[in-house]
């Protein structure tokens, strides 16, 4: 018996049923697109973890961190380049995720690097909590794909205008985006 067959044939008459009674839940299936996440490593001797979870909603990314281990205040957030944060500073991870060739500047403009995104903030407990929408990033294949990147967590505030990196110092945190 071919079970794979099996499985394959009950999901689609899952599927019918839902559409005739279920058009609702239908839609909400429909509007949330791929989903990859990255779990956060300490680096540069920090005690720094958590996870950082994409999914793609419309024509934009949604982005959600839930980090702990930080210090109290501001720090800079940003997708890199390299799939790679085997370096004890995390230096393997290269420099911002830079499709367009532009300078680094704030996430809400035009002209900065895909892979800006808002500084998280943690709390005097060294927790941070953030959820945004960004555009020029993709789950998708192409230029402004994340999958095989990595997201990375500074010590410091992004300026969101010093080159090249919004002068956010030692990288603290490191996970390649799965
Ligand atoms: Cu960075």
């Amino acid at each position: 018996m071919n079970t794979d067959n099996t499985i394959h044939t009950t999901a689609r008459i899952g599927c019918i049923v839902s559409a005739i009674g279920l058009l609702a839940a239908c839609a909400s299936m429909d509007a949330s697109g791929p989903k990859a996440s990255a779990t956060l490593e300490p680096r540069s001797g920090s005690t720094v973890t958590g996870t950082v979870s994409f999914q793609a909603v419309g024509q934009k990314l949604r982005v959600e961190a839930n980090v702990a281990g930080l210090t109290p205040g501001e720090h800079g957030f940003h997708v890199h380049e390299a799939g790679d944060c085997s370096a004890p500073d995390a230096s393997s991870a290269k420099g911002h995720f830079n499709p367009t060739g532009k300078s680094h500047g704030h996430h809400g403009g035009a002209d900065r690097h895909a892979g800006d995104m808002p500084n998280l903030v943690a709390d005097s407990y060294g927790k941070a909590r953030l959820s945004a929408e960004l555009d020029m990033l993709s789950l998708t294949e192409g230029p402004a794909g994340i999958l095989k990147r990595s997201v990375v967590i500074h010590a410091d505030p992004d300026d969101y205008k010093s080159q090249p990196a919004g002068n956010s110092g030692k990288r603290v945190a490191c996970g390649v985006i799965r």
